[in-house]
């Protein structure tokens, strides 16, 4: 048996490819220099691997941006209106498709599956004509092979390619990009072709969209795809691999299809693959590389439970080797660099590193006997025993207090009809009320400031001082923008979920536990290990003193309990359900004493709420029952006139429309910019009754709207949404802009509401 690994984190120890990204987009990194810090970064990853006991490394899973923008670039599916940028320069052009310019727009950006990871969505339509471009795939191919490695190429198979697309503007109404597989498969066999040419002895085919729901017509073409490929005869041997969860119907699908190997997942939901194998009769002569370990969440593996797993798995396919269940991409690259972690906690963790280190073990095992890993088992029975015994994971006040909840706890006193009369009695509000997400941009001089009180350069006091000075700024600009409903621009917060981790007891922080989120972007989820709990309130100061140098109200803001897990790692020890329950509860502390300090508005973000979303209809009703009950527990506790606000975020919301009205929050902001408003249309078809902005600025992207942009999407927003009930306000935090873009876009958006209110017909 070999270890293998599919993808590996790509940003490097200290995040050198973010560092030399962002340094070639302000012009002080040359493209050769950020060419080298890649090459320098795959080959480190390539040697690590290979000294930690992987016998087969990956390659093409390094990306500068996104690995779907990657394939979109090897089949040639350049948008139009990013051509010229591309003909110019293939990798300015390559960051115009990711980051827009002033002149274009960029794709569409959306999370990948369920995790935190974000994708550039491929625009297809019937004029699009895909042509093979393998240089990426053949030039990282070599590069290990030069190394003397055995080394796997994976690339992004064609039907998930073609699934995860968008019909490009101007495309016809309905139109399918998987219509478009009989044209892409000869560009796949040319790619294929070329690599085989270079040197490879497998490809991996990577097919995540096999594990959710399809539709019998979407499972033919899958059948098509792979019956096609496997009969290319100048071809490496084809590895098709699922992950994330069971593949259910795709497998007899697969397993049928002439392609030498599948690589399945068998954690979590996803164990459910064992029985489907078993019933599909196995692979007989085919390899199957097994996902035993977790590849996105941080707790050591079970060894022996794995080894049982594996042992079942070697009656069932000609050939088993071991992997993690997914690209380790979604974790922290080594869990021994967290120096300062609680040492009792340290021994349970396992990142990037140290999971490539337990696939090499348990395949050793499988080879040798288990004789060969006495010592490992016995280190990780250990480690085991002392996580599942520790005081640290129960909190028995946390838990008395989480199983007396009732049903009127998670419920406000009034419905939504009489809270908005009372609101607007309240808040005086014109309409089309103007708003922000929250954040205001992240200077460089505040990320110093927080470090130099890490670091002890300089002390609490001249730290606060400096974040009260912000606010105040904040403050002044929002007012003189003419804004309505103001923020205090969250100068003290790092991260939305890591702030609030950091003051909850039983959540553990790490340093160095960068986790790509997209492109140059990296967030460093915390860990939930314990039963939690909040010590003292976390955001009222910050509030309260915003709202002491306003008139206009200000919103209190906070991180919503499915988003504080979904962002977070999660126990693996008790249903989420239980863990979102304690979370809960200790943000209903919160939401109640911001109310109590004067706060109107409160807004409790679940920008993950659809991410987490099970793949298979089957499991969703019972996750949407746990996190809508949540997020009412939360928020429940405040008076009628008290306003609620929710804010989601990177998904596609029309099929969870019916779960956001569960959450009985009084407005919602919405993510909207970059796909023309389509969730305005998606709210009002499912007859959603409560107040609601879709964001018209989009913020992912340096460019400006301007107010005639700016009306336009607000009129499409009304086309949909009433003028009473509909808010403007960008798409999200503005954190991750700069001043300069933010001042002129924002005045804008105030310009355009007022424009648009002008016009509005005059209440009698
Ligand atoms: N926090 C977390 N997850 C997220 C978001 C978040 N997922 C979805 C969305 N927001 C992703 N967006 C971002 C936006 C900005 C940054 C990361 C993810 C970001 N990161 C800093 C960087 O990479 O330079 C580091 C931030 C830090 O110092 O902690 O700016 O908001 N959890
Ligand atoms: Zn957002």
């Amino acid at each position: 048996a070999l270890a293998t690994v599919y993808g590996y984190p790509r940003q490097g120890a200290h995040r050198e490819l973010k560092k030399a990204i962002e340094g070639y987009w302000r012009g002080a990194v040359g493209a050769d220099t950020l060419r080298d810090t890649a090459a320098g970064l795959r080959r480190a990853n390539w040697e690590q691997l290979t000294a930690d006991g992987v016998d087969e490394v990956p390659t093409g899973d390094f990306s500068y941006y996104d690995h779907v923008l990657d394939t979109s670039v090897m089949v040639g599916a350049v948008p139009e209106r990013h051509r010229a940028a591309v003909d110019a320069d293939a990798l300015d052009g390559y960051f115009a498709m990711a980051r827009g310019t002033q002149d274009v727009a960029p794709l569409e950006m959306t999370k990948w599956f369920d995790t935190n990871y974000h994708y550039l969505v491929p625009e297809l339509g019937p004029a699009t004509v895909f042509s093979a471009d393998s240089t990426k795939q053949v030039a990282e191919l070599t590069e290990a092979l030069a190394l003397g490695l055995t080394a796997r190429p994976v690339l992004l198979g064609p039907v998930t390619y073609l699934l995860l697309a968008k019909p490009a503007p101007g495309a016809p109404d309905g139109f399918e990009p998987l219509t478009l597989l009989d044209r892409l498969l000869p560009v796949y066999a040319e790619v294929l072709a070329d690599l085989r040419a270079a040197g490879a002895g497998w490809a991996q085919l990577d097919e995540p969209a096999l594990v959710e729901d399809r539709t019998p017509a979407e499972l033919a073409a899958a059948a098509r795809a792979y019956h096609d490929l496997g009969g290319l005869t100048d071809r490496p041997k084809l590895l098709v691999a699922s992950y994330f969860d069971r593949l259910g119907e795709a497998l007899p699908v697969l397993a049928k299809s002439p392609v030498e190997g599948l690589a399945l997942d068998f954690t979590g939901p996803a164990a459910a693959n064992l029985e489907s194998l078993a019933s599909a009769g196995g692979l007989p002569g085919k390899r199957l590389v097994a996902g035993v370990v977790d590849g996105r969440n941080i707790w050591i593996n079970d060894l022996e439970k794995s080894l049982a797993t594996l042992g079942t798995l070697l009656g069932l396919a000609g050939r088993v080797d071991v992997a993690p269940s997914c690209s380790l991409l979604h974790v922290p690259l080594d869990a021994t660099a967290e120096h300062d972690i609680d040492p009792e906690i340290a021994p349970w963790l396992a990142f990037a590193r140290q999971k490539s280190t337990e696939v090499a073990t348990l395949a050793r095992a499988l080879a040798e006997g288990t004789g060969a890993i006495t010592a490992e088992l016995a280190v990780n029975r250990a480690a085991l025993a002392s996580r599942a015994g520790s005081a640290l994971t129960r909190d028995p006040a946390v838990r008395a207090r989480a199983a007396a909840v009732t049903g009127a706890d998670a419920r406000r006193s009034q419905p939504y009809e009489v809270r908005t009369a009372a609101q607007r009695a309240h808040l005086g509000l014109p309409p089309l009320p103007t708003t922000t997400i929250g954040s205001f941009p992240q200077t460089a001089d505040l990320r110093t400031a927080r470090a130099d009180l890490r670091a002890g350069r300089i002390d609490t006091a001249v730290y606060e001082e400096r974040i009260r000075e912000e606010i105040r700024d904040v403050l002044a600009f929002q007012e003189k923008a003419g804004l309505d409903v103001l923020v205090h621009g969250e100068p003290e917060r790092n991260d939305m979920v890591q702030y609030f981790a950091e003051q909850l007891t039983g959540y553990v922080a790490t340093r160095q536990g960068w986790v790509q989120s997209y492109g140059t972007r990296y967030v460093r989820p915390p860990v939930l290990a314990g039963d939690i709990s909040r010590p003292e309130p976390m955001t009222v100061r910050w509030t309260s003193y915003a709202q002491s140098l306003t008139a206009r109200p200000v919103k209190g803001m906070l991180t919503g309990p499915v988003t504080m897990l979904a962002w977070s790692f999660v126990r693996d020890d008790q249903p989420l359900g239980d863990t979102a329950r304690q979370v809960a509860l200790a943000l209903r502390d919160e939401v109640d004493d911001l109310e109590a300090a004067g706060t109107s508005v409160i807004q409790v973000d679940e920008p993950a709420l659809r991410e987490t979303l099970p793949l298979r209809d089957d499991d969703r009703a019972a996750y949407l029952a746990w996190a809508t009950e949540s997020f009412r527990l939360a928020t429940g506790g405040v008076r009628p006139d008290t306003q609620i606000h929710t804010h989601m975020c990177y998904a596609e919301f029309g099929d969870i429309v019916r779960a956001i009205d569960d959450l009985d929050a009084d407005v919602i902001s919405l993510e909207a910019a970059r796909s023309h408003m389509r969730v305005a249309g998606e709210l009002a078809a499912e007859g959603y009754p409560r107040e609601a902005g879709p964001g018209v600025y989009d913020i992912h992207s340096p460019r400006v709207p301007s107010t005639a942009e700016a009306t336009v999407l607000l009129r499409k927003g009304l086309e949909a949404i009433p003028a009473e009930r509909l808010w403007v306000n960008p798409d999200c935090g503005l954190k991750t802009r700069g001043w300069p873009e933010v001042r002129t876009s924002l005045e804008n958006l105030v310009a355009a509401a007022r424009e648009i209110r002008a016009g509005l017909p005059t209440a009698d």
